[in-house]
C-alpha cells in the first residue's frame, strides 16, 4: 500500500470505509473488569462466546421468525445474525416478493387465490440422512394458514411454498422423517375438511375433524411432491406437536393432543370458556401412527380424495390397524422421541411431570391385542400403565425436550418455573435446574432431536425478556439465551435479544455440514434452479419490443448496468432481466425502478426479471442498490416513459468542454493507476496465489477488468487523433474506470493472501 498516492487511496478504498479501532488505551484485564463491573463467571462467559475476528463459529441455528414470516439464521457460540431468509412474507433486501421468480413462490402460498401477507412460523427442521442432520433442506411450518415452505441451504433461499389442502390451521409441523421421505403437518384447530364448507358447532363431533399430513419430499427436486402426499384424518381433538420415529421406532410419528374433550366454547352464550372446557379431563391422547403402512395403503388406492389430496380416513386406518391412542397427562405440550427411537417424552404443561413411553412397550400391547377401550370413533386406546416407562416430576409447566450427546441426558423447558432442567431419563433422575429469564418455550441443544445430538450449548427461547434489555417500549425483544451444557451444572453465557416475531423454535446444525455455494452458474433463476429465459451474456444485451411489450435483457458488472436508458410509451408492460456477470464473491448487485416497487437482488451468476407497467409518463432514474464498488453510485440509468405519439425537438445531447489539458491529466492518472495495479500484481504472484481459490477468482476476474481497457484504449487515440478532446477524455476515464475495479479487486486479493499466511515463491 506503500505507493498507493492519495488520490489512489481515496478512490480505491474510499467509499468502503475505514473502521479506526478504538483501541483501550493501556488497560489491563484487571482494569477492564473493575471499570465495568464484571466477574471471573462474567470474564469466562464472555471467553466462551467470544469469536475472534476472522475466526467462525461452530454452530449454525435457524429460527422461526415467529409472526414475520421469515426464519432467522445465527450462529453458535457468538450469537451473531448472519441472515433473515425470506419465507412466507416478502424480504426486500433479498428482492423477495419484488422479482418475477420470487412473487411466484410466494403466490404458491396464496389461499382462495388470495395473498397472506404474513405467517405464525412456528418449527423450523433440517433434513436428515439416517437420522441425522444433513444441512441440505430447511423446512419450516405457517401454524394460522397451514403452509409449509422449503428451504435450499446451498443458497438459503425459500423455493417452495405449499398450502395444506384440508386443514384450517396446524401446528404439529415440520418434522421430518428418518431420510426426510416425508415432511409431517399436524394440524391444531379441528374445522371441516372439505374447503368452504360449513357446519354448525353442534355438529363439531361429527362434521369437524383434524389430521396429520404426510408431505413427500423429493429429494433430488429439492421439492414437495403434493401428488405423492396423504394425510390421515383424525378425531377433532386438537392435534398439537409430533415427531418422527427413528431407529426403532423408524416408520412410525407421535402426535399429542389437547382439548380431547372436544369443547367447543361459548361463554357469550353463558356457557363455560374453552380454556376451563378444554382442560377438563385428566388426560388428552397421544396419537400413534404407523405412517409406512399408511403410505402403502395409500399407494394401494385405499385413500378417499378430498379438495383433489388423499386422505386416509379414519375408518380405514382403524381396520387396517395404522392407528392408536394412548392417554397422556392433561393438556400436555412436547413430543419428543429419544436419540435412539426407543422412548417417547412427552411434557405435562399443566402437570408436573414429563411422562416417558416406551415404544417396546407400546408395540407389545398392539401385538397382543391388549386395549383398554376405544375412542368415540373407534380408535384403539392402549392403557397408560401398558405403554409408560417411568414418570418423573420436574417443575411447573413442562413443555418441550432436547438430547445431549451424553447418553440418557435430556433438557426441558419448565414454562411457569422459568427453568431449564436437566434430567436422566433412563434413571428418572432430576440432575440440574437453571433459572432462565423469563417463560420459556422450547429449548435447544446442537442437533438436539437428531439420532446423534452434538451436546455442547443449549438455547432458552424465552418468551418474555422483561427486565432483561435497554426498553424500548411496551413490545420486548424475545430472549434468547446459550447456555453451556458441557459439564455437570449447566451455565449462563449469554442473552441474545431476538427482535423479531416469536420465534417458536430453533435447530442448529455443525456449521461444517453446510455446504453453501458461492455463485451461480452464469444465467440461473434461483426460485427454480434452472436456466433463466431472460439470461444474458455480455456483449448480448438488447431491448425487445413487441406491440405494447417492451423486455429488457441486460447485465450488471461493477459499476455497470447495461443498456444505460430504457424507452417506452406510457402503459408498456416492461419486463427487465438481468444477469448478474460477476464471478467475484460477494459481488451482488441490487436493483430497482423509482417509485415502480420493484427490487431486485442479483448475486454473481444470477438472473433475475422485475416486471412493471410503466403507467405514468415521466422520467425515472434506476440504479444498482447494494454498495458495490468504488463507483457504485454511478451504477444507473434511465427509464424515459414517452407520451404516445411523441417526437424529439432536440438530437444532440449538451457538450462538456472538455480541453486537450483534461485529456492529459486523466492519461496521467491513469499511467499512475497502472503503478500500483504493477505492484499489487508483482506482490500476488510473488506468492503462492494459485493454492488460494477465493484468490485465483480474484485474480481472473481483475484481468477480465483490465482486459477490457484495451478496446477502449484504440478508442480514446483515436478520438485523440481527431483532437475531438470530449471524447478522448471520457474514453480514457473508461479506462481508469476498469482499472480501479482492477485495483479494488487486486488489493483484496493481497490482503486475504496477507491474512491467510501465503508464502514466497522462489
Ligand atoms: Cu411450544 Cu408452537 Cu412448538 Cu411455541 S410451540 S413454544
Ligand atoms: Cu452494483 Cu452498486
Amino acid at each position: 500500500m506503500k505507493r498507493l498516492n492519495k488520490t489512489a487511496i481515496s478512490l480505491v478504498v474510499g467509499c468502503m470505509g475505514f473502521a479506526a479501532s478504538a483501541v483501550w488505551s493501556a488497560d489491563s484485564l484487571q482494569d477492564v473488569l473493575k471499570e465495568r463491573g464484571l466477574s471471573q463467571q462474567d470474564l469466562l462467559a464472555a471467553a466462551k462466546t467470544y469469536v475472534p475476528t476472522g475466526k467462525r463459529d461452530e454452530f449454525v441455528a435457524f429460527s422461526s421468525g415467529g409472526q414475520s414470516g421469515q426464519v432467522i439464521v445465527y450462529a453458535i457460540p457468538s450469537m451473531r445474525i448472519l441472515k433473515y431468509i425470506g419465507v412466507f412474507t416478502p424480504e426486500p433486501w433479498q428482492g423477495y416478493g419484488f422479482d418475477e421468480s420470487s412473487k411466484k413462490v410466494l403466490a404458491g402460498g396464496k389461499i382462495d387465490g388470495k395473498d397472506i401477507t404474513w405467517g405464525d412460523t412456528h418449527h423450523p427442521a433440517i433434513s436428515e440422512t439416517n437420522g441425522e442432520y444433513d444441512g441440505q433442506f430447511l423446512f419450516i411450518n405457517d401454524k394460522a394458514n397451514p403452509r409449509i415452505a422449503v428451504i435450499d441451504l446451498r443458497d438459503f433461499e425459500t423455493k417452495q411454498i405449499i398450502v395444506n389442502p384440508i386443514f384450517k390451521s396446524e401446528h404439529g409441523g415440520t418434522f421430518v422423517t428418518t431420510n426426510t421421505e416425508y415432511v409431517i403437518e399436524a394440524a391444531q384447530y379441528a374445522a371441516p375438511l372439505e374447503n368452504k364448507k360449513f357446519y354448525p358447532l353442534e355438529e363439531f363431533n361429527e362434521k369437524y375433524r383434524g389430521g396429520i399430513t404426510y408431505w413427500k419430499f423429493d429429494r433430488k427436486e429439492g421439492r414437495i411432491d403434493t401428488a405423492k402426499s396423504f394425510s390421515l384424518e383424525l378425531p377433532p381433538y386438537s392435534q398439537d406437536l409430533s415427531d418422527a420415529g427413528k431407529g426403532v421406532s423408524e416408520g412410525w410419528s407421535f402426535t399429542n393432543s389437547f382439548c380431547s374433550e372436544r369443547y367447543v366454547g361459548g361463554i357469550e352464550k353463558g356457557r363455560p370458556p374453552f380454556e376451563a372446557g378444554c382442560s377438563a379431563k385428566d388426560t388428552d391422547y397421544m396419537h400413534v401412527i404407523n405412517w409406512k403402512k399408511a403410505a402403502e395403503l395409500v399407494a394401494a388406492g385405499k385413500a378417499k380424495k378430498i379438495n383433489g389430496h388423499d386422505v386416509l380416513m379414519m375408518e380405514t386406518a382403524i381396520k387396517e390397524g395404522v392407528l392408536f391412542l394412548i392417554p397422556e397427562p392433561k393438556s400436555p405440550h412436547g413430543v419428543d422421541v429419544t436419540p435412539d427411537g426407543k422412548n417417547i417424552i412427552v411434557a405435562g404443561k399443566l402437570d408436573t411431570h414429563v411422562s416417558v413411553y416406551s415404544f417396546e412397550k407400546i408395540q407389545a400391547a398392539i401385538k397382543a391385542g391388549k386395549f383398554e377401550s376405544k375412542d368415540p370413533y373407534g380408535i384403539p386406546v392402549i392403557a397408560m400403565k401398558d405403554a409408560i416407562a417411568t414418570q418423573v416430576s420436574l417443575g411447573l409447566g413442562p413443555l418441550h425436550t432436547q438430547y445431549d450427546s451424553k447418553p440418557c441426558i435430556a433438557y426441558t423447558s419448565l414454562y411457569v418455573d422459568s427453568q431449564v432442567a436437566k434430567w436422566n431419563y433412563c434413571e428418572g433422575k432430576v440432575l440440574d435446574k437453571l433459572s432462565v429469564h423469563y417463560n420459556i418455550g422450547h429449548l435447544m441443544t446442537m442437533e438436539g432431536d437428531s439420532t446423534k445430538p452434538a451436546g455442547k450449548y443449549l438455547v432458552a427461547l424465552n418468551k418474555l425478556a422483561i427486565d432483561r434489555f435497554v426498553p424500548v417500549g411496551p413490545l420486548h425483544p424475545q430472549n434468547h439465551q446459550l447456555i453451556d451444557i458441557s459439564g455437570d451444572k449447566m451455565q449462563l453465557l449469554y442473552d441474545m435479544p431476538l427482535p423479531l416475531g416469536e420465534p417458536h423454535y430453533v435447530v442448529a446444525i455443525d456449521a461444517k455440514k453446510l455446504k453453501p455455494a458461492v455463485r451461480y452458474k452464469v444465467g440461473t433463476d434461483s426460485r427454480t434452479d434452472k436456466p433463466h429465459a431472460g439470461a444474458t451474456k455480455a456483449g448480448e444485451e438488447r431491448i425487445v419490443k413487441k406491440g405494447n411489450k417492451v423486455e429488457v435483457f441486460g447485465t450488471l458488472i461493477r459499476s455497470h448496468i447495461t443498456p444505460e436508458t430504457i424507452e417506452v410509451e406510457v402503459g408498456d408492460e416492461v419486463t427487465i432481466n438481468l444477469t448478474n456477470l460477476e464471478r467475484a464473491q460477494d459481488e451482488t448487485h441490487g436493483f430497482t425502478v423509482s417509485t415502480f416497487n420493484v427490487h431486485a437482488s442479483v448475486e454473481p451468476g444470477k438472473t433475475v426479471a422485475v416486471k412493471f407497467k410503466a403507467d405514468k409518463e415521466g422520467v425515472y432514474p434506476y440504479y444498482c442498490t447494494e454498495f458495490c464498488s468504488a463507483l457504485h453510485l454511478e451504477m444507473q440509468g434511465y427509464l424515459l416513459v414517452k407520451p404516445k405519439g411523441w417526437k424529439p425537438t432536440k438530437t444532440t445531447l449538451a457538450a462538456q468542454n472538455y480541453t486537450e489539458a483534461d485529456y492529459k491529466a486523466t492519461l496521467k492518472k491513469v499511467a499512475d493507476t497502472q503503478v500500483i495495479i504493477d505492484s499489487v500484481v508483482a506482490y500476488i504472484t510473488s506468492v503462492n496465489y494459485k493454492d488460494f481459490p477465493e484468490v485465483v477468482a480474484m485474480v481472473e476476474d481483475a484481468f477480465d477488468q483490465l482486459g477490457k481497457t484495451k478496446d477502449i484504449k484504440t478508442k480514446h487515440e483515436a478520438a485523440s487523433a481527431k483532437k475531438d478532446w470530449e471524447n478522448a477524455n471520457l474514453w480514457a476515464e473508461q479506462v481508469w474506470q476498469y482499472q480501479v475495479k482492477t485495483a479494488d479487486l487486486g488489493l483484496r486479493a493481497k490482503t486475504f493472501l496477507e491474512q491467510n499466511g501465503a508464502k514466497k515463491v522462489k
